[in-house]
């Protein structure tokens, strides 16, 4: 297992569409359990691959505290949605920086696990709303797209003058 590095703004490859994958063989499980491990590292609820610069339509899960509830979802695609609902949202691309999102309130998504199996489920709360956050970066979208352009180019800004800072001192 290894810890990977995430990708933070204004880094483009975080806009880059993912692949579906067509074979879930040895590398995808690897993949994914690396994931897995860094997403317990950095104390996040879900990781999707594009944020470890593999553009592969891959997405790793775990709502629980106690990190005993990893869901792997491999080309999901969300089939139906319903309602709405306001979440105050965050992003291990973007640290530090909180704001709401309306998204849907339930959807049934569609994906397979690492056995191949195909698995339809119609999910609702923070794992619904999970599900959209991670598919979004599969498409390059980031959670703070939906904020004003007020907001979200100040928080560019901001991660702008910190790479700079970064460059600098390295
Ligand atoms: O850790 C995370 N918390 C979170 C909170 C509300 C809505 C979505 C998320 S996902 C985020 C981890 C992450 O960046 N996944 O892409
Ligand atoms: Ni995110």
């Amino acid at each position: 297992m290894a810890i990977l590095e995430v990708l933070h703004i204004p880094d483009n490859r975080l806009r880059k569409k993912a692949i579906p994958i067509s074979d879930i063989d040895d590398s995808v499980r690897e993949l994914a359990s690396n994931m897995l491990e860094t997403m317990y590292a950095e104390n996040g609820i879900g990781l999707a691959a594009t944020q470890v610069n593999v553009q592969k339509r891959l997405v790793v899960i775990d709502l629980s505290t106690e990190n005993t509830d990893a869901k792997v979802l491999v080309n999901p695609e969300i089939l139906s949605f319903s309602g709405s609902e306001e979440m105050q949202e965050g992003c291990l691309s973007v640290p530090d920086v909180f704001d709401t999102v309306i998204r849907s309130e339930i959807i049934t998504v569609r994906f397979q696990n690492l056995d191949g199996e195909t698995i339809e489920e119609t999910v609702d709360g923070l794992y619904a709303v999970c599900i959209q956050h991670e598919i979004d970066h599969l498409n390059g979208k980031l959670f703070i797209d939906y904020l004003s352009p007020l907001k979200r180019n100040r928080i560019f800004k901001k991660f702008e003058k910190l790479e700079k800072f970064q460059t600098r001192d390295s």
